[in-house]
C-alpha cells in the first residue's frame, strides 16, 4: 500500500486528471469529428446543357456540394426546404443508416417529408470509407437535379489499399428538358407515354445541347444559349506523370453508361464502397446508382487534351455523348483535343459490360463472407400485371 500526504494526494489527483484529459485530447485528434453542414433547397433556372429550365439546387448548386469526411464521422445536415410548394427528403445511399434508420430519407417509409419552409437535421454516422451518394428520395426530384456525392476516407494514419497523388470526383446523369411534372404525367398515363431518351448527358452537372436542334426554337435567345459559362464543359485538370483516384458514379434516370477518358487506361480498384481486386478498364460501365474509384495515371503526350466521354449503352444512342476535357497542366483548360470523342463499344455489345461484372472481386484481406448456414430464409416474388390500365410491379 502506498500512504500519500494531502497535499502529494492533491498534486497526484491532479497528475491523473491531466493524464485523462491529455488521453482523451490525443483520442479525439484521431477519432471522429463532426462535420456541419447548413443547406438550402430551393428552385432555380440553370442552364446545365445550355437549354433554361427550373433546376432544385443545393446553396445554389447541381449537383449539391459534396460531402467529405473520415470514417466514423458523424455528418449532421441542416436542410431548409425553400422549395415553396413540394416536399422534400434526402436518402444517403449508401449509408448503412446502423442506430439512425429514421434518418435513411426515405419519405413515406423512414419520415415524414420535410415541408416547405420548415428546417430539418439529419445526423448520422458514415461507419465505412469509400465512395457513396445522396439524392431526393420525393417524386421526382432527384432527375431534377437534387444530387451529389459523399466521399468518406480513412482515418488519420490508416493509408489505403492502393497509391495515388490525389483524389477526384466525378458524378454522370442523364438530363430531360422536360419538368418532372411532364415525365410523371406521361409514365402514370393511360395509354402509358414514353418520356423518350434524353436530351443530353452531363458528366459533373455540365452537357451541351445542341441549341439549333430545338423543335420548337424559342424567340428568347435565352432559352438555350450556348456560351453560357453554366454549360461550358467540367475539367479535369492533370499533372503529367501524377496518378488520380477518380471517384466515378451514376445518377441517371434512365441510362446505362460507358465513361472512358481518351487514349488512357483505368484501374478498378473500389466498386459501390467495397475494395476490389484492381483490373483494367477502357471503358467504365456504370449503371444508375453505382460507384467506382479509378486509378488514372497522367502517363500520355502532356502537350494535348483529352476527351472524357460518357454514352448511353444498353439502349440504342439517340443523346449524343456527354463530353468533357482531361486537361494537362499547364495547358490551357479551355484548349479542345485534336481528335474526335472515342467511340465506345456498340450500344448493344454485352460481351465488354459482362466481362468487368465478372471481374469484379472483393479486394483479398477485405472479404466479408457470408455465413454457411442461414438462419431464415426469405423468399421474394417479383410480379409485373397490367391492372386497370397500367403497369404494375410488385
Ligand atoms: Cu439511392
Amino acid at each position: 500500500m502506498v500512504l500519500l500526504s494531502a497535499g502529494c494526494r492533491s498534486r497526484a489527483i491532479l497528475l491523473f486528471s491531466l493524464l485523462v484529459i491529455i488521453a482523451l485530447f490525443n483520442g479525439s485528434a484521431v477519432e471522429a469529428r463532426i462535420r456541419r453542414y447548413k443547406w438550402e433547397v430551393k428552385y432555380e433556372y440553370k442552364s446545365p446543357d445550355c437549354f433554361k429550365k427550373l433546376a432544385i439546387t443545393i446553396n445554389g448548386q447541381t449537383p449539391g456540394p459534396t460531402i467529405r469526411a473520415q470514417q466514423n464521422d458523424t455528418i449532421i445536415v441542416e436542410l431548409t426546404n425553400s422549395l415553396l410548394t413540394e416536399n422534400v427528403a434526402i436518402h444517403w445511399h449508401g449509408i448503412r443508416q446502423i442506430g439512425t434508420p429514421w434518418f435513411d430519407g426515405t419519405e413515406g417509409v423512414t419520415q415524414c417529408p420535410i415541408l416547405p419552409g420548415t428546417t430539418f437535421k439529419y445526423e448520422f454516422v458514415v461507419d465505412r470509407p469509400g465512395t457513396y451518394l445522396y439524392h431526393a428520395h420525393y417524386g421526382m426530384q432527384r432527375e431534377a437535379g437534387l444530387y451529389g456525392s459523399i466521399i468518406v476516407g480513412l482515418p488519420e494514419g490508416q493509408s489505403e489499399p492502393f497509391s495515388y497523388d490525389y483524389d477526384r470526383n466525378i458524378i454522370l446523369n442523364d438530363w430531360y428538358h422536360k419538368s418532372t411534372y411532364e415525365q410523371a404525367t406521361g409514365l402514370s398515363a393511360i395509354p402509358f407515354q414514353w418520356v423518350g431518351e434524353p436530351q443530353s448527358l452531363l458528366i459533373h452537372g455540365r452537357g451541351k445541347f445542341n441549341c439549333s436542334a430545338l423543335t420548337t426554337p424559342s424567340l428568347d435567345p435565352g432559352v438555350c444559349n450556348a456560351t453560357n459559362p453554366e454549360c461550358s464543359p467540367f475539367r479535369l485538370i492533370v499533372v503529367p506523370g501524377k496518378t488520380y483516384r477518380l471517384r466515378v458514379s451514376s445518377l441517371t434516370a434512365l441510362s446505362a453508361l460507358s465513361f472512358q477518358i481518351e487514349g488512357h487506361n483505368m484501374t478498378v480498384v473500389e466498386a459501390d464502397g467495397h475494395y476490389v481486386e484492381p483490373f483494367v478498364v477502357q471503358n467504365l460501365f456504370i449503371y444508375s446508382g453505382e460507384t467506382y474509384s479509378v486509378l488514372v495515371k497522367a502517363d500520355q503526350d502532356p502537350t494535348r487534351n483529352y476527351w472524357i466521354t460518357s454514352n448511353v449503352v444498353s439502349r440504342e444512342r439517340k443523346t449524343p455523348a456527354g463530353l468533357a476535357n482531361f486537361v494537362y497542366y499547364p495547358n490551357h483548360p479551355s484548349r479542345s483535343p485534336p481528335t474526335t470523342p472515342p467511340i465506345p463499344p456498340a450500344w448493344n455489345n454485352t460481351a465488354p459490360r459482362i466481362a468487368q461484372s465478372k471481374a469484379i472481386k472483393a479486394l483479398q484481406g477485405f472479404i466479408h463472407t457470408p455465413p454457411q448456414l442461414s438462419d431464415r430464409v426469405i423468399v421474394l416474388l417479383n410480379t409485373q400485371n397490367e391492372i386497370n390500365g397500367r403497369r404494375h410491379w410488385n
